[in-house]
């Protein structure tokens, strides 16, 4: 599926660039989206991007999360004897964990956000708590992260973006020097489409259709560590990311990604502005709408990515094959990705 946002069928009542129906087969309604990308052919092509013999988790803790989000409680974790679970008497352990899936690392499947005012989820769903309790069941039919598992899960070429590294060279290079050189991932930088295309260019990767985009500010690294003056900063709500304006999204859909993910809160930089350009809040979020629920195009957060940026940086080489495969549960709305970069 290669056409431009441009030329996207129209859909009645939606602006230009939506992606409902483009993905339908055999008069059944598509709960892929940007996934149906990962054709045999892309796939092939990814895993010879595996030649290295090594392998990353981009998975950050589950418990990493040290700064308290409202809604977001904190996951727990309780361990127990095969005897205290009333297993077993014989020696051993289970363990129970109760967590919000947008805690840490995590897809949001395309129902978590959906398209304002309209209130539609990809390809026209209206998502309601009855709907849900039906996709709580194997009949489920809504486009939620289980259903990845009946395509095998996701098998992709990534690319990462290391927006951080290439800030902080082009800073010094600059002449700037101390804080003044370091790209603080609270400063809220709105990273353009132009300095996305320039750090692939600084990094010499190119895009191919049905890669997942991958991109760093160095986020995980301050809040999983965050220091007096990080938290000072965090009450300003600003974090950098992906600039939320139509140009980053027709952008994202031409490249024809079929995910994009990275270490940020939300993917996009917050707080998102609103349409005047005024600052806005959180119903303002400009790219989780239009990926999410225009284009069926799963977003991911809070991956960890240090470990990835120095095997990228040490090797030279930013792309790889990614493999992730969300939690199975019927209805899932969000889910730690268990990714892994192969190269
Ligand atoms: C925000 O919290 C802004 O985004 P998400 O719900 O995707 O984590």
């Amino acid at each position: 599926m290669d056409t431009d946002f441009d030329s996207l069928p129209k859909v009645k009542d939606m602006p230009q660039g939506c992606a409902w129906g483009v993905f339908d087969k055999d008069g059944k309604k598509d709960i892929l989206g940007t996934l149906n990308l990962l054709t045999p052919s892309v796939i092939k092509a990814a895993l010879s991007e595996a030649r290295d013999g090594v392998s990353i988790s981009l998975n950050w803790p589950l418990n990493a999360m040290s700064v308290p989000l409202p809604g977001r409680i904190p996951p727990t974790h309780k361990q127990m004897t095969l005897r205290e679970a009333g297993i077993s008497e014989g020696t051993g352990w289970d363990d129970e964990i109760h967590f919000n899936t947008q805690l840490s690392s995590q897809w949001d499947s395309l129902v978590h956000w959906q398209h304002q005012p309209s209130g539609l989820a990809y390809n026209g769903i209206t998502v309601t708590k009855e709907a849900l309790s039906v996709a709580n069941t194997a009949a489920n039919n809504m486009p939620t992260l289980d259903h990845w598992h009946d395509a095998g899960g996701l098998v992709a070429r990534g690319v990462l973006i290391d927006f951080k590294e290439w800030a902080e060279k082009w800073a010094i290079s600059e002449g700037k020097t101390g804080e003044d050189a370091i790209s603080h991932p609270l400063d809220g930088h709105r990273i353009t489409v132009q300095e996305l295309e320039a750090v692939a260019k600084f990094q010499g990767v190119e895009f191919h259709p049905g890669d997942v985009l991958i991109v760093r500010t160095g986020l995980t690294e301050v809040l999983g560590a965050p220091r007096p003056e990080d938290f000072a900063k965090l009450q300003h709500g600003k974090i950098s990311g992906v600039h939320g304006v139509l140009e980053s999204a027709k952008w994202l859909w031409n490249k024809h990604f079929s995910a994009v993910a990275g270490d940020a809160w939300a993917f996009e930089a917050l707080m998102p502005l609103k349409e005047d350009g005024s600052p806005g809040g959180p119903n303002d979020l400009f790219l989780h709408p239009w990926l999410l629920s225009m284009f069926g195009m799963p977003i991911g957060e809070l991956w960890d990515l240090k470990a990835l940026s120095e095997h990228c940086k040490a090797s030279g080489r930013y792309s790889f094959l990614l493999t992730s495969a969300p939690l199975n549960i019927p209805g899932l709305i969000g889910s730690p990705p268990n990714a892994l970069a192969i190269f």
